[in-house]
C-alpha cells in the first residue's frame, strides 16, 4: 500500500482510495500547496497577506490552514481527463473527478516535487508538480503514453480549477498571445481605504500551455454542463467550446487531440499561478515555461530544500523512524522556520518554537528571530500575542485575544540556541522597540521574566486571561481571576532556564532571584493544584479547581504533568504517581491525548475548547504538540527511555498497514493531531488532521537529537548521553554540530555509566570540548546494558 522509495527521499502510495486524504506539500517563501493523492489541492500565496489563485466554490476563510480539510466534488484541484475517441471511454488522473478504478496507481510524495503514475485503459499518465524557489507558480509536466500495444486516438484534457474568485467581478478568457487562459477578478472589500491597499493585489490567475491546445473552455459551467464533473458535457463534443467567462465561474480546461502509435507518448508542460497583470504573466512564461527552464528550476529548488537538511542522520533498529528523522522531520522543521506558517503575524509562541527547531538547521535565522521578536516587546516586559513580519501587517484573529504565556517561550527557545551555538554574545545585542526603549537582549529577557512573575495572583498562581498555550481555553479567566496551572509550572521552568543563563553570565543575584521565583511557582502549584495523583489544569474565575479526580470530563490534562517534571515541581514520589496515571488515562493506540475524557458539552468556565468536536483538536485529541512536551520531559528524567520512545514513536503513522489506514496519512510529516475519544468513537479515533503546521515538529526533532541520541551542546562543547530504548543494542549517528561532524557508534557494553571514547582517550564527563570546525570526530559510545528505570531528574 505504501513504501519509501528512492532511498527514502520519496514516499509512495499505491491506492487512491485507501487513504483518500493523504497527500504531500511543497512550499517556497511566497507560497505553499498541499495536494492529495486524488488531485485535490489547497494553495495559498502571500501578498503579503495569504491569498488564493485557485478558489473554492464558496467564499473561504484565508486566515489560517484548517485541520481535517473536507474535499468535495468541486474542490479546487489539478486534473487531466483522458478519453478514448474510438470507444468513448473516459478516466481522469490522478483520480478525481471521474474516480475510475485504475489498473495501476502510484502517488509519490517527494521533498522537491509531487508526482503520479496512473494507468488505465492502456494509457499511462505521468504527472509531476514542482515549484520555483522565488516565485509563486506551479510547474506541471503531464506525460501521456500509449501502453496498449495498438494505435490509439485520444483527447487529453487538463482541467485546472480556478473557481469562484469574487462576488464583485470575475471573468476569464483564452489569451492567444500568452497561449493560456487568464482569469481576472476584483478581490471583494468594503472600506474605501482598502481600495488603495487592494490595488496592488495579484487578482489574475493564469494557466499557460507550452504547446497550444486544439480547444479550450474558460467558463466552468460551459465545460461541466449537464454531464457533471464525472462526464463533463464539453468532453462529449468533438472539442471544447472555446467559452469565456463573463461574471461566471472561471476555469482552465484545455484539450489536445492526439493519435498515438503503440508505445508512443506526448509530454506537455503547464504553469498555473497568480499575477498582477499580463506583463507579469509574460515574464513568468518566458522565465519558466520550457523544458530547459523546468530542469534548471528543479535544480534550484532542490538546492533550496537541501539547505533544510538538518543536523542528524540515524541508523537504528527502527527503519521507519530512521526514514522519518533522516528525511522528513528536518524538512517539516525547515518549513516552519523558513516561512513561519505563511502568515504575517505568527502567534508569538509559534514563532519562537518554530525558530527553536530552526536552530538545528540554520541557527542564524533563529538568532535574527530573537531580535525581531524582542523588538516588539511591550514596555511592561510582556510579549505581544503575535510577531509582525511584514510592513503594514496587523494582529488578526486569534492574536486579538489576550494570552498570557508568550514570554515563557523566550528562554525555552534560547536554551536550544545556546546549546547549538554557544553564542552568548547574542545576550549583549541592543534591541530598540517602537516605543523607544532600548535594552540588551539580556535585559529584555529579564523584563520578560519579571513580567511572568508579576502576572500571578496572591496565591502565586499565573493568571490565564483568555488563554495560555491552549488557545481556545478562553473562559477560565476572562473575568480576570482565573489561573492556569500549566502556566504556573511553565513559568517556573522558564525562570529556571533563565537563571542558568544568568549564572553563566556571572549575574549571581539575578540567578538567585529567578530561581527563587521558580521555587515560589512550584510551591504554589503544589499547594493549590496537586490533586493526589496529578496536577490540576487550573482554577476558574469562580475559584473552581479543574482537571482533577472528581471531574467527569477534562479530568486529567497532560501539559501540567509535563511541565511539573520540567520545572522540578514534581518530586520523585509525585512523578511515580503521575506516570501510571498518564499511561492509564491518556494513552491510546495513536498516542497520548491532551486530556481525558473529552468534553461532550460546553463548560462555560473553561471555554471554547469544550465546544470543539469531541476528540478533535484541543478537545481531547492526540494533540501531538502536548504529547511531545511530555516525551521531552521524560527524556529529562533518567531511566524513562522506554516510555519516551514509545510515546515518541506514536507521533508517526505506521508501520502497520492497519495503522496507516486508520490515520490516513503518509509518514512524511507529524500532523497537529490525531483524533482522540477512542473509547467513545473508535471508528474515527486516530484519524489525522493532515495539518502540518505544528510546534510538534521542532520538539520531536529536539527529542530525537537531545533525548534519544543524547547529543546536546553546552557552553563547553557537546555532551553525549544517549537514551536507547532497552530493546536496542546499538545505533549509529552522524551529527553536525558547530561546524564539525560527529560519527558515533553507540552500543551497549558492560559499563557502569556512559563511556565516550575518542581514539584511545575516554572523554571526561562524556563531553567533547575544543570542537574544531571542519573536523570529523569518530566516537565510540558505550552505554550500560541495563538502564535502571528511576524517576530522578537528569543533571
Ligand atoms: O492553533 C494552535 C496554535 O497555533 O493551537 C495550539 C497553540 O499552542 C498554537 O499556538 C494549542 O491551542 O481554536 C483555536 O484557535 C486553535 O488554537 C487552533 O487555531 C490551532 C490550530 O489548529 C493551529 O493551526
Amino acid at each position: 500500500l505504501l513504501r519509501p522509495s528512492n532511498d527514502g527521499n520519496r514516499y509512495e502510495l499505491t491506492s487512491p482510495t485507501a487513504m483518500p486524504k493523504a497527500g504531500g506539500f511543497l512550499w517556497n517563501q511566497k507560497m505553499m500547496i498541499q495536494i492529495t493523492c486524488r488531485g485535490y489541492a489547497t494553495a495559498q500565496f502571500m501578498q503579503p497577506e495569504p491569498a488564493k489563485y485557485s478558489y473554492a466554490p464558496n467564499i473561504e476563510a484565508k486566515t489560517f490552514m484548517q485541520p481535517e480539510p473536507n474535499y468535495y466534488t468541486h474542490h479546487p484541484g489539478r486534473f487531466v481527463y483522458v478519453k478514448d475517441l474510438q470507444t468513448g471511454e473516459l478516466f481522469s488522473a490522478p483520480h478525481e473527478p471521474v474516480r475510475a478504478a485504475p489498473d495501476r496507481f502510484v502517488f509519490s510524495a517527494g521533498k522537491t516535487d509531487v508526482a503520479w503514475v496512473v494507468e488505465n485503459m492502456g494509457i499511462r499518465v505521468e504527472m509531476v508538480m514542482g515549484l520555483p524557489t522565488h516565485d509563486v507558480a506551479e510547474l506541471w509536466t503531464i506525460k501521456v503514453t500509449n501502453i496498449s500495444g495498438r494505435p490509439r486516438l485520444l483527447s487529453v484534457t487538463p482541467y485546472f480549477t480556478i473557481g469562484y474568485m469574487s462576488w464583485m467581478n470575475q471573468s476569464a478568457e483564452w489569451n492567444e498571445a500568452l497561449t493560456g487562459i487568464v482569469a481576472t477578478c476584483v478581490t471583494p472589500y468594503q472600506k474605501a481605504a482598502d481600495y488603495f491597499k487592494n490595488k496592488h493585489l495579484k487578482d489574475k490567475t493564469y494557466f499557460l500551455c507550452e504547446t497550444r491546445p486544439d480547444s479550450w473552455d474558460a467558463c466552468q459551467q460551459a465545460f461541466e454542463g449537464e454531464g457533471g464533473l464525472h462526464d463533463p458535457s464539453a468532453l462529449q463534443q468533438p472539442n471544447l467550446s472555446f467559452s469565456d467567462a463573463r461574471y461566471e465561474t472561471p476555469t482552465a480546461a484545455v484539450q489536445y487531440r492526439v493519435a498515438l502509435a503503440a508505445g508512443e507518448g506526448r509530454e506537455y508542460r503547464f504553469m498555473f499561478g497568480p499575477a498582477f497583470d499580463e506583463a507579469e504573466i509574460k515574464t513568468m512564461r518566458a522565465r519558466y515555461l520550457s523544458k530547459a527552464a523546468f530542469v534548471r528550476t528543479a535544480q534550484e529548488y532542490a538546492a533550496y530544500m537541501d539547505r533544510g537538511r538538518g543536523c542528524l542522520r540515524i541508523e537504528t533498529p527502527d527503519k521507519e523512524l530512521d526514514n522519518f528523522v533522516n528525511h522528513w522531520l528536518p524538512r517539516q522543521v525547515y518549513y516552519h522556520g523558513d516561512v513561519n506558517r505563511l502568515t504575517t503575524d505568527p502567534q508569538t509562541r509559534n514563532y519562537l518554537q518554530d525558530n527553536m527547531g530552526m536552530n538545528y538547521i540554520r541557527p542564524v535565522v533563529s538568532r535574527r528571530a530573537f531580535i525581531t521578536a524582542l523588538s516588539q516587546q511591550e514596555a511592561t516586559g510582556a510579549m505581544p500575542d503575535g510577531i509582525l513580519l511584514a510592513e503594514g501587517a496587523e494582529l488578526k484573529y486569534i492574536n486579538q485575544i489576550p494570552h498570557t504565556d508568550h514570554c515563557v517561550w523566550l528562554p525555552v527557545t534560547l536554551d536550544v540556541y545556546l546549546a547549538e551555538t554557544g553564542d552568548y554574545g547574542l545576550l549583549k545585542e541592543r534591541v530598540r522597540t517602537e516605543n523607544g526603549d532600548n535594552f540588551t537582549v539580556f535585559e529584555r529577557f529579564c523584563r520578560a521574566m519579571d513580567f511572568l512573575l508579576k502576572i500571578r495572583d496572591e496565591r502565586g498562581l499565573s493568571y490565564i486571561a483568555q488563554g495560555d498555550w491552549c488557545d481556545p481555553m478562553n473562559m477560565v479567566g476572562y473575568k480576570g481571576k482565573g489561573v492556569s496551572g500549566w502556566l504556573t509550572l511553565a513559568t517556573a521552568y522558564a525562570l529556571n532556564l533563565w537563571a542558568d543563563v544568568c549564572e553563566h553570565e556571572g549575574a549571581a543575584d539575578l540567578a538567585r532571584r529567578y530561581r527563587q521565583g521558580a521555587q515560589d511557582c512550584n510551591e504554589a502549584a503544589n499547594r493549590h493544584l496537586w490533586d493526589g495523583d496529578w496536577f490540576a489544569r487550573g482554577i476558574t474565575d469562580d475559584n473552581v479547581v479543574f482537571g482533577i479526580h472528581k471531574d467527569p470530563e477534562g479530568r486529567i490534562w497532560l501539559n501540567p504533568q509535563s511541565f511539573a517534571i520540567l520545572a522540578g515541581a514534581a518530586t520523585r514520589e509525585q512523578i511515580a504517581r503521575i506516570l501510571p496515571q498518564v499511561e492509564a488515562q491518556l494513552n491510546t493506540p495513536y498516542g497520548l491525548v491532551m486530556f481525558s475524557p473529552a468534553f461532550s458539552k460546553m463548560r462555560e468556565d473553561v471555554g471554547r475548547v469544550t465546544q470543539k468536536a469531541m476528540g478533535s483538536a484541543e478537545n481531547g485529541a492526540v494533540y501531538n504538540h502536548a504529547a511531545v512536551f511530555f516525551v521531552y520531559s521524560l527524556y529529562r528524567l533518567q531511566g524513562q527511555q522506554d516510555r519516551a520512545y514509545a510515546y515518541l514513536r506514536q507521533l508517526l503513522p505506521g508501520p502497520s498497514e492497519a495503522d496507516y489506514r486508520q490515520r490516513g496519512q503518509l509518514p512524511i510529516f507529524v500532523p497537529n493531531y490525531y483524533r482522540g475519544a477512542w473509547r467513545e468513537f473508535p471508528r474515527t479515533a486516530g484519524r489525522s488532521s493532515q495539518l502540518f503546521n505544528t510546534g510538534t515538529a521542532s520538539w520531536a526533532y529536539r527529542c530525537v537529537i537531545e533525548g534519544l541520541c543524547g547529543l546536546r551542546g553546552d557552553a563547553r562543547g557537546l555532551v553525549i548521553r544517549p537514551q536507547l530504548p532497552s530493546a536496542w543494542q546499538s545505533i549509529k549517528v552522524t551529527r553536525e554540530f558547530r561546524g564539525a561532524t560527529f560519527e558515533l557508534d553507540i552500543r551497549r557494553a558492560d559499563v557502569a555509566d556512559v563511556t565516550v571514547r575518542w581514539g584511545d582517550q575516554v572523554l571526561p564527563d562524556q563531553r567533547v570540548t575544543n570542537i574544531k570546525p571542519g573536523e570529523t570526530y569518530e566516537l565510540t559510545v558505550l552505554v550500560p546494558r541495563q538502564d535502571v528505570p528511576t524517576t530522578s531528574r537528569a543533571t
